[in-house]
């Protein structure tokens, strides 16, 4: 956290002032559930103050060629363990196609040629991790906008999901103390719920995960892959591109090869690497544990702005 951008920690300062002002002045529309509801966390009226100061066209800074880091740090994994990844690696992601579904008019696959014909932005911008580091980097891609255009949103989308192809470690359990610490496999009460059902039926928000932790010890469990989800506003803002190129060489394997997210005024957690997949949903509550992407279950915000 030592070097977070003075934008972050000035925005954090105008939570506590503007907010205070916000809510000391807005009685009628504190009465209004809704309004109730946005503030009803820090992080919550992090956003909402954030929207209220900087409207969805608001760019990140952007930075000269100059400004371009040495040395970019690539950061979670570098290298997907993933079988079918690897097949794609070693044919330099020939006939690879990325999926865009969900809730549109026009589901479509589209190659990385194609990819590569529609409108290109490039943009030098700060990469800031959670972990409290900064790069500096160049990056070209797709504008996701062109992307949704395409696909013609339904009515009911709100989310986009960021389905990417690497299979997280899963090492420890984080609930070690539920399952008591075991490593090795244990009996599984209900040999039939799996990691995904088990989830789904859990009281949200209880913590108490002690039910589908020996379903995923027992191997049951479907593969964990690295996810993410983001709202319109961040979908549609101009630098939220889908990334080919780093530095103007085609994206590494290292930062995400063939496709990643940049989320320019987002933490880098939200910067989905190997994106395989997109898919606009109405909530996330059905995917993976259900709070719309890896690091936030494992209890990172979803909302990541800087
Ligand atoms: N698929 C995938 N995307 C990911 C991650 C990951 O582990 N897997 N790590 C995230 C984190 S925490 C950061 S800081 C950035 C790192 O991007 P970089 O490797 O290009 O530095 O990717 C993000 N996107
Ligand atoms: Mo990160």
């Amino acid at each position: 956290m030592i070097r977070l951008p003075s934008r972050r920690s000035i925005l954090l300062g105008a939570t506590g002032a503007l907010g205070a002002t916000v809510l000391g002045g807005c009685d009628r529309l504190g009465e209004m559930g809704w309004f109730k509801r946005t503030l009803a966390t820090g992080e919550d009226a992090n956003q909402f103050v954030q929207r209220l100061l900087l409207t969805e066209r608001t760019l990140a800074p952007e930075y000269a060629e100059a400004d371009i880091s040495p040395f970019f740090k690539p950061n979670g994994t570098e290298d997907p363990p993933d079988k079918a990844y690897k097949a794609l690696v070693k044919r330099k992601f020939a006939g690879f196609q990325l999926e865009v579904g969900g809730l549109v008019e026009k589901p479509f696959k589209i190659s990385l040629a194609d990819l590569r014909k529609l409108p290109a932005r490039t943009q030098i911008t700060r990469h800031d991790c959670v972990e409290g580091w900064s790069c500096i980097g160049k990056w070209t891609g797709v504008p996701l906008l062109e992307l949704l255009q395409r696909a013609v949103l339904k009515p009911n989308a709100r989310y986009i999901v960021f389905h990417c192809a690497d299979t997280m470690d899963q090492g420890e359990p984080a609930d070690a103390e539920a399952t008591g610490g075991a490593e090795a496999p244990v009996a599984n009460p209900n040999p039939n719920m799996t990691k995904k059902a088990a989830g789904a039926d859990a009281t949200q928000d209880t913590g108490d995960r002690s039910d589908e932790a020996p379903a995923e010890e027992a191997g049951t469990a479907e593969p964990v892959r690295f996810y993410e989800s983001i709202d319109l506003v961040d979908a549609y803002h101009p630098q939220t591109i889908l990334a080919y190129e780093m530095n103007g060489k085609t994206l590494p394997v290292a930062h995400g090869a063939p496709l990643r997210l940049r989320l320019e005024r987002n933490l880098g957690y939200k910067q989905a690497k190997y994106v395989m997949r997109i898919e606009m949903v109405e909530s996330f509550a059905d995917i993976g544990e259900g709070k719309g992407g890896y690091w936030e279950d494992q209890g990172y915000a979803w909302y990541a702005g800087i």
